[in-house]
């Protein structure tokens, strides 16, 4: 369709904006910053083992190790710089954090600070990377503390513990067959699709809405034998299919890449899981919360989805620290509101149930 019966993300940007008639326009700025940077992460995910893109960063001693004590991939480093560089500049901001940095990033003396922090996962999915599986970029825009604003002073990482319901936008870029910004700044959901001719995310999807119901499930099911109760329950049920209590059948789906996950529930529904498991008793969950969980559960609230740690929703818990994490659960509305009561169901009324137990579909 030619460009002129398509909206393009700046239009889109000062057609929201206009609901804030005083703004400055630097909360704009800001996205087309970071928007620029998923188009270079785009183009460097394209080239590939052309590129050099593949295999892990060199380290000291072998591969390099993030804060997470996870490998970093050469384009997890680079998708860092990325951001990094295109958004430090624009006075824009007041600091940055991101999953491949230990502290909060401080934007340098000779340029000036804004009003926002931005948080981000530079790539997500990073196990994908050499096998060509579609992988993300996460972000989350936060206001700075008014007083950071008015001293100009270096960030802490308090400053970013905030709520998920303070965050102003969110979204994700997925680099798969098409490239695609999924965008909320808190007026609904929606999908922009980048014209590789023209360089432009283009809207093509104006207002995103999760099915409410689903018939499809995500979940790492090899750690089936560390998750508590209610998971299992809950997956059982849906294995079961039309022959159990659910009365219909589920199709399963995992990727490994939270990011094509989401943006398949977003498209026709579903339901994601990576809870809370006894895998590493050290850990709170697999994902991060304030860089994927956050953002992310934003863009599902913002789609009429739902999102939570299991028990409550994601975006009203507090954070206690810059890199936690924590149990997802994400997708249409009541297949994650029936998760959750099973997590708040007092665990002695379901093991009443003659037709359940804690380790299997039916009683043996
Ligand atoms: P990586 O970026 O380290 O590959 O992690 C991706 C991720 O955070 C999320 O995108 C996936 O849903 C999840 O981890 C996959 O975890 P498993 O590899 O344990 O299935």
């Amino acid at each position: 369709m030619p460009l002129r019966n398509r909206t393009t993300l700046t239009q889109y940007l000062i057609e929201e904006r206009r609901r804030f008639p005083g703004s400055s326009g630097d909360f704009n700025s800001l996205i087309l910053d970071v928007a620029l940077a998923c188009k270079a992460i785009a183009r460097s995910v394209a080239m590939g083992e052309l590129g050099g893109m593949y295999g892990d960063q060199a380290g000291v001693a072998g591969a390099a190790v993030n804060v997470q004590g996870e490998t970093q991939k050469k384009l997890d480093v680079l998708s860092n710089e990325m951001f990094i560089r295109i958004s430090q500049w624009g006075g824009h901001l007041a600091g940055m954090a991101s999953e491949e940095m230990d502290h909060p990033y401080q934007i340098p003396a000779q340029f000036p600070r804004g009003k926002y922090l931005l948080v981000f996962d530079p790539l997500d999915g990073s196990s994908n990377i050499d096998v060509n599986v579609s992988v993300g970029s996460i972000f989350s825009v936060l206001r700075a503390p008014q007083e950071a604003i008015d001293t100009g002073r270096d960030v802490t990482e308090q400053d970013f513990l905030q709520l998920g319901v303070q965050q102003v936008a969110a979204g994700y870029a997925l680099y798969g067959p098409t490239t695609m910004l999924v965008l909320t700044v808190g007026n609904g959901a929606a999908g922009f699709t980048l014209d590789p001719n023209l360089g432009e995310f283009m809207l093509t999807h104006p207002k995103l809405q999760v099915p409410e119901d689903t018939q499809e499930f995500a979940i790492n099911a090899s750690n089936s034998r560390f998750w508590e109760a209610p998971i299992t329950r809950y997956v059982d049920e849906c294995l079961a299919g039309k022959s159990g209590v659910r009365g219909k059948d589920f199709n399963m789906r995992w990727i490994a890449s939270m990011v094509a996950e989401a943006h398949r529930i977003l498209m026709r529904g579903g339901v994601f899981m990576y809870p809370r498991d006894n895998k590493d008793p050290s850990k709170a969950g697999r994902l991060r919360l304030l860089y994927e969980a956050n953002p992310i559960g934003m863009v599902m609230e913002q789609a009429g989805g739902r999102a939570s740690t299991g028990r409550e929703p994601m975006l009203s818990v507090k954070p206690d620290g810059l890199h936690q994490r924590i149990g997802l659960v994400f997708g249409s509305k009541n297949e994650v509101e029936r998760i959750e009561l099973y997590h708040n169901e007092p665990t002695e009324k379901h093991n009443d149930n003659p037709l359940f137990s804690e380790r299997s579909l039916f009683r043996i």
